[in-house]
């Protein structure tokens, strides 16, 4: 084709000159390519320029003279090259034939013209004889066998032709059946491969044809190199000392030789072997692992592939150990512990058996206490489950540093003059354990009684103390002084001496037919529970008294009612006030009963005469008892027994329900010599007795005394009456009325 267009190129030159000079000669080949060993005829077309006659034209190869052929007439060749032949069609057309022998690759590329003879300016263009050269050898750059590349990268394959074959050859490329294009030129054609494991042991073609002649092929197979796969991994979950084996897989690479090898992320765990083995798996085995395959190439580079695995080791959780937890009282408490567990844990607090909180899933166990009370010094449960294990149990400990605060602000204990030790407790709630001083109300210190701390738990103290007192002692107030770093508080001790009842006034005597109601008021009670009672006496043989009355102060208006009285009698009344420690008497108030009136004259009153006249005889008959108890001077024992019997059962009462903290300890006292007949009136002492006796016929007064009131804070234990109910201790008392010994002290506590 090149050469066609310069055949019209040089034709176009000339015609420019044949516009000037005169008509274009023309040179045509007897074929567009001249083939090696054929023979091949250059024809050139002319005219006779003007003016001119001879016809002939000289023909040129390579600028030189090959022969002149002309008509003359006849055919007439001169001076003409033996390798060719010449001759003469007709007047305007000669012909130069290159003989097939003399047709060799010396013409390729020769140039050839034809001119006017002798006149050079008449002439053809210039055309170029070509001789087509098949297509014979076709080779790949690079030539190996396989064709070796890495997936993922490029290579250029040239497929070269034999460098003279003509016209251009077509060369096509394949890979596999499906045809592939690359850039050709200069009878070489190149293509880019890229690697992919896909056209492996694929067939790479190259195709290459001219002059219409079967294709020249050459081809090589591809040998792509690519990397195994790891199949893929899933998370393991395990619990600790467990064995762990996992088998790695890998679909294999090219080459197919695999290698395995596990290492574990951010650490330098490597283990060869396509199987990971952790036998007896610990926590810190958690973590991600990588398993990679690997392959050699044939250039000794490493085909890598790994897929990741993340371990995850369980465990049961571990509660982390931690000193307990002290807060000021009022303050907010936060009791945290750190649970290491895997998975997380849920948590359950509990204050003994209740739930008081729990939390699901966590890191951290907390409870909070807004407002931290003494009362929450305490070990709270926590409990933790996860999957590896339930119920992982802790003990925390919450101390509330509380300033000290006494159960009882003020203890009194009541002395009397036989009193020989006092002792009392109380509890102390306190965190830290309290300081304590006992001072007198001055503010020195107190060395009399002795003070001892007890502690019942960490913030629960008793604290006891005791006195022996040698000699009498008033009352007093000692201040127990109670304090640590929260602050500071006081307990009073008030010792109380005791003494009997002053005289109840009467202050209004009303006398019915058969009854009387008499008023009066108390007065000081001696520093203990006091009890009245009215007695009547009229006539002999004629008295009465009224049901008792206890009374808890001074100043009380009491009344009383005096029944079993007859009309129409004078009747002398004395108000009774008793305490532990003794009995007083009001002055007396007469008073006389109404007349009976007809109404109330019947049998029944007659009954009741009856009845006064019975009581009167036991009257007479207890004082000869008690006269004759006189005489032996054991009287007021056994008066005594008689009278404070009911006493007992009070203090029994006492002690079993007011739960007292406290008790005093009390030495048997004289108290033989407390002669009753000393308080009653010596000119009525008769009379007296004769009540005290009644008192005792009427059982339901025996009830009555033993639901008195009891007597708060205050405990009595001066006398042989409270100890009476040890047994014992009265039979002592029998023995050696007059002793005043040690001997009958009574060192129990009571709480
Ligand atoms: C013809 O031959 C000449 C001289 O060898 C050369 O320069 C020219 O390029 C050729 N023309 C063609 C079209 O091949
Ligand atoms: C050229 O060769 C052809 C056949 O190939 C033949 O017919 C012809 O006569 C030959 N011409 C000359 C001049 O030899
Ligand atoms: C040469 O060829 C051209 C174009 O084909 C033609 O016009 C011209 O007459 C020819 N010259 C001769 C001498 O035949
Ligand atoms: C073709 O070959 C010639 C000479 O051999 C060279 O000059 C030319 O650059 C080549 N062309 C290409 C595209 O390679
Ligand atoms: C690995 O390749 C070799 C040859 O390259 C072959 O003989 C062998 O069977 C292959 N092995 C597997 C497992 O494909
Ligand atoms: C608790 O109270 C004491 C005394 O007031 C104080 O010194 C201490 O700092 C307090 N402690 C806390 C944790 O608040
Ligand atoms: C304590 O637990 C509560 C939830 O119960 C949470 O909101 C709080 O942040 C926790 N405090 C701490 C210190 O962990
Ligand atoms: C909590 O328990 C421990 C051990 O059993 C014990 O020593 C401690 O006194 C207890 N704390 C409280 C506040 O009960
Ligand atoms: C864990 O404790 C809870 C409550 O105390 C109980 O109901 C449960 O049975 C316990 N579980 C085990 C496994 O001990
Ligand atoms: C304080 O009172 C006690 C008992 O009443 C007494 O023994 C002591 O001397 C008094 N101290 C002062 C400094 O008055
Ligand atoms: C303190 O301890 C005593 C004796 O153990 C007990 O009776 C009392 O209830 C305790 N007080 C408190 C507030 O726990
Ligand atoms: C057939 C023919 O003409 N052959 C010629 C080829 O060229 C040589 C000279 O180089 C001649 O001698 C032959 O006659």
């Amino acid at each position: 084709m090149k050469e066609k267009r310069y055949i019209l190129f040089t034709s176009c030159l000339s015609l420019l000159c044949a516009t000037t000079k005169g008509q274009q000669y023309n040179l045509t080949g007897s074929s567009e390519y001249a083939v090696l060993g054929r023979n091949f005829t250059w024809t050139c077309e002319m005219f006779i320029p003007s003016g001119q006659t001879i016809n002939g034209v000289t023909f040129y190869r390579n600028n030189i003279v090959c022969g002149t052929v002309g008509l003359v007439p006849g055919c007439k060749i001169i001076g003409s090259d033996p390798r060719y032949t010449f001759g003469c069609k007709s007047e305007s057309s000669y012909t130069l034939t290159i003989p097939a022998e003399n047709m060799t690759e010396s013409e390729q590329g020769s140039v050839w013209r034809c001119e006017y003879f002798g006149i050079s300016i008449f002439r053809s263009p210039d055309v170029n004889l070509t001789i087509a050269i098949d297509v014979h050898n076709v080779s790949l750059v690079p030539s190996d066998n396989p064709l070796t590349l890495r997936e993922g990268t490029q290579t250029e394959v040239r497929c070269v032709v034999n460098s003279n074959a003509v016209p251009a050859p077509t060369i096509t490329w394949y890979l596999g059946s499906k045809e592939i294009t690359g850039t050709t030129s200069n009878n070489t054609s190149s293509i880019i491969i890229t690697g992919n494991r896909q056209d492996n042991k694929r067939t790479l073609k190259c195709s290459a044809t001219n002059n219409n002649k079967p294709p020249k092929n050459v081809d090589t197979t591809l040998n792509v190199e690519y990397p195994p796969s790891v199949i893929h991994l899933t998370q393991k979950d395990i619990i600790e000392a467990q064995n762990l084996f996992i088998i790695c897989g890998a679909n294999p690479g090219n080459p197919n030789l695999t290698i395995f090898v596990w290492t574990k992320v951010d650490s330098g765990f490597r283990q060869n072997g396509s199987t990971l083995q952790l036998p007896n798996i610990q926590r810190t085995s958690s973590g991600t692992y990588r398993c990679t395959a690997e392959n050699t190439y044939r250039n000794g580079a490493k085909g890598t592939n790994s897929q990741t695995m993340v371990v995850n080791v369980l465990y049961k959780p571990v509660i982390q150990e931690k000193t307990s937890t002290i807060v000021n009282e009022t303050e907010r408490a936060e009791l945290i512990r750190e649970v290491d567990s895997n998975p997380l844990s849920d948590i359950s607090w509990y204050d003994g058996a209740e739930l008081l909180k729990t939390q699901t899933s966590v890191k951290i166990a907390n409870l909070t206490i807004e407002n931290a009370l003494c009362t929450d010094t305490k070990n709270f449960t926590l409990s933790v489950s996860n999957t590896v294990q339930r119920n992982v149990t802790s003990l925390v400990e919450l101390i509330v540093n509380c300033k000290p605060k006494a159960h009882d602000d003020e203890i009194t204990v009541a002395i009397t003059s036989y009193t020989r030790r006092i002792s009392m407790s109380t509890t102390v709630i306190a965190y830290p354990e309290p300081r304590y001083n006992l001072e007198y109300k001055n503010g020195t210190a107190n060395n009399m009684m002795t003070v001892n701390l007890y502690k019942n738990a960490i913030n629960n103290f008793t604290i006891y103390c005791e006195q022996q007192l040698v000699e009498e002692m008033d009352s007093v107030t000692y201040t127990l002084k109670l304090s640590n770093v929260l602050g500071a508080s006081t307990v009073f001790i008030n010792i109380r001496k005791q003494v009997k009842p002053s005289s109840p006034i009467i202050t209004e005597a009303i006398c019915e037919e058969t009854s009387a109601r008499i008023k009066w008021e108390s007065s000081f009670d001696g520093g203990a529970v006091q009890s009245f009672f009215v007695a009547a006496f009229g006539d002999t043989y004629k008295s009465s008294r009224s049901d008792i009355i206890t009374d808890k102060g001074e100043n009380q208006t009491h009344q009383a009612v005096v029944p079993f009285l007859q009309p129409s009698v004078l009747y002398t009344f004395y108000v009774f006030a008793k305490n532990s420690i003794g009995d007083t008497i009001s002055e007396k108030v007469n008073c006389t009963t109404l007349k009976e009136t007809q109404k109330t004259i019947n049998t029944r009153n007659q009954t009741l005469k009856v009845a006064g006249s019975v009581t009167g005889v036991l009257v007479v008959l207890t004082l000869v008892i008690v006269l004759s108890c006189l005489m032996h001077r054991h009287f007021t024992l056994i008066c005594n027994i008689g009278f404070e019997r009911r006493n007992k059962q009070e203090k029994t009462a006492d002690l079993v329900e007011e739960k007292s903290h406290y008790t005093v300890m009390s030495e048997h006292g004289e108290e033989n010599r407390r002669n009753p007949y000393d308080v009653l009136t010596p000119t009525e002492s008769t009379n007296l007795y004769e009540a005290i006796q009644m008192k005792e016929n009427q059982k339901t007064d025996a009830d009555t005394y033993e639901s008195l009131n009891k007597p708060e804070k205050i405990a009595f234990c001066d006398n042989s009456i409270k100890d009476s109910n040890k047994s014992g201790i009265l039979k002592k008392t029998d023995a050696t009325p007059f002793s005043n010994t040690e001997e009958y002290t009574n060192t129990s506590f009571e709480s």
